[in-house]
């Protein structure tokens, strides 16, 4: 689309003109410098503003556009008094006091996502849930290039929405997390899904019917809803006057799981599409995540072979059931990122054989007594790391032995002495990371290192 069509969408979807416009981007992160490329290239009157001191991304920001007005150190309420528009990146919180004043001062919120949506033609397929975004958001990207399509793919995967612009991509497939839909007006995506909603960010979002009902604005326009018929709370998004394509793992639905003699297949409709074991993926989730990819693709035109076809090819995400290791018969498996209890349900869910599950960090305000009854009935031990290991620790109020360690590699050393031939040690948390680590890469990464020393010492 050129500037003239964008610049006046954006008038008429939000009041914002590159003339009388004052737009002040709140957070100079990934997000900020992108809006802030954008804003810049539609000549808009903008400043920026971290409440970081020295916010990482500030000095290379400064290379960039050296006459940008930056603000640091706090939120300044002059720097939004002015501001007709804030463009607010999804690490802050919408109930910032300085925030909340300039909303009830007129200003006017503004996404990432809403710039994006005002400047592109192509199709857009969104992606949200608590688990399972990042793989069938990436499962799909490979899809729709296997079929030939030019595609841009990211959003809260990492690469900011609008930095995908310069792409001029035939569609467009976005991860969104309830922190980009709760300020984003009408997605208008051709297909859309939410995979399942359980309890996370709940230190952002007041209670579990919040985040939800942040997460079903995905589903604002008219495209096709694909609706995941084994989450209650899902499948109460559906409504009546749409197109919906259904997935299920346990239940005949337009797309599900049969066995054909003794071979489990994933299916559509009366269609066998492959064999569940051509899945080089592990976990009964990881089938719901390939249906859901099938009926976002399908959704948009994809060929069912082409799709197939990508799925088997599909290598598995970093960090997400990623075995590292197997060392004198142990096996050890790298799920760090599962930073909330339904990651970690799912992944300890996938075991026949108990296992050895380290755990902690931090809860995000999760009730841990959740993952009670999971890993009672999956884990032979639990060694706990972070800041709220305690609270997992009074959950599991003895039903299982519980072993705390200061660090990583002090864990990776409890597990090693605890796990016998023929067992797996998994790491899935249940937590974020911050409390001790960069992010869930860091953690992983650094699991992955203890866990190689193991190996190199013979241990
Ligand atoms: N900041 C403030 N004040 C605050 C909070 C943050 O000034 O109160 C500043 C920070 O100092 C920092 C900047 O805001 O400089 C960071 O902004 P941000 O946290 O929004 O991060 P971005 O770098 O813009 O990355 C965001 C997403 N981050 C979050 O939602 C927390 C990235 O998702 C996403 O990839 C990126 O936009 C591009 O779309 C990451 C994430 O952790 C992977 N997402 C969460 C998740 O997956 O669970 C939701
Ligand atoms: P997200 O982007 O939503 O965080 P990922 O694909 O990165 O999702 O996976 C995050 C974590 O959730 C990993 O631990 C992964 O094993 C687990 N997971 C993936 N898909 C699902 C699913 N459908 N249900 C539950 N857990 C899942």
């Amino acid at each position: 689309m050129n500037s003239a069509a964008i610049t006046a969408l954006l008038k008429v979807n939000f009041g914002l003109d590159p003339k009388s416009s004052k737009v002040l981007v709140v957070g100079l992160g990934n997000t900020g410098v992108s809006v802030a490329h954008y804003l810049q290239g539609l000549k808009f009157n903008f400043a920026i503003i971290d409440s970081r001191a020295n916010p990482p991304m500030m000095d290379e920001f400064f290379q960039q556009m050296p006459d940008t007005p930056v603000f640091t150190g706090g939120f300044d309420e002059a720097a939004f008094e002015v501001a007709t528009h804030l463009v607010v990146s999804p690490g802050v919180s919408l109930n910032e006091q300085a925030i909340i004043k300039a909303i009830a001062n007129g200003s006017k919120i503004v996404s990432d996502i809403d710039l994006f949506v005002c400047s592109v033609n192509a199709p857009i397929v969104a992606i949200s849930g608590s688990n399972g975004k990042s793989t069938v958001t990436t499962m799909l990207g490979e899809m729709v290039e296997a079929a030939g399509i030019q595609v841009g793919v990211g959003g809260n995967l990492g690469t900011p929405a609008l930095d995908l612009l310069a792409l001029n991509a035939h569609m467009y497939v976005l991860e969104l997390s309830s922190f980009q839909l709760e300020r984003t007006s009408v997605l208008n995506a051709v297909a859309a899904t939410v995979l399942n909603v359980s309890a996370d960010h709940l230190d952002r979002h007041a209670n579990l019917a919040e985040y939800a009902r942040e997460k079903q604005r995905i589903f604002r326009g008219t495209g096709i809803m694909v609706i995941n018929v084994d989450d209650p709370v899902v499948q109460a998004m559906q409504l009546a006057d749409r197109k919906t394509v259904t997935f299920s793992i346990n239940k005949t639905a337009d797309f599900y799981l049969a066995y054909q003699g003794d071979m489990e297949y994933l299916m559509h409709h009366e269609s066998c599409l492959m064999p569940l074991a051509d899945l080089p993926l592990e976990g009964r989730h990881n089938a719901a995540n390939a249906l859901a990819a099938l009926a976002l693709g399908v959704s948009v035109g994809l060929d069912e072979q082409i799709m197939c076809e990508a799925l088997r090819k599909f290598k598995g995400l970093s960090h997400r059931m990623q075995r590292v290791a197997e060392i004198r018969g142990v096996s050890w498996v790298n799920d760090s990122k599962a930073t909330n209890i339904g990651a970690c349900v799912a992944a300890l869910q996938g075991y026949a054989r108990k296992v050895i599950l380290i755990a902690g960090g931090d809860a995000k305000g999760a009730d841990m007594n959740e993952l009670t009854p999971v890993i009672k009935e999956k884990a032979k031990y639990v060694v706990l790391i972070g800041k709220d290991a305690d609270l997992i620790k009074q959950a599991l109020n003895g039903c299982v032995p519980v072993y705390s360690a200061n660090n990583m590699e002090q864990a990776v050393q409890i597990a090693a002495g605890l796990a016998a031939a023929g067992e797996s040690v998994l790491l899935s948390p249940a937590c974020a990371s911050i409390d001790q680590y960069k992010n869930y890469q860091d953690r992983g990464e650094k699991f992955t290192q203890a866990v190689l020393a193991l190996a190199e010492r013979g241990q």
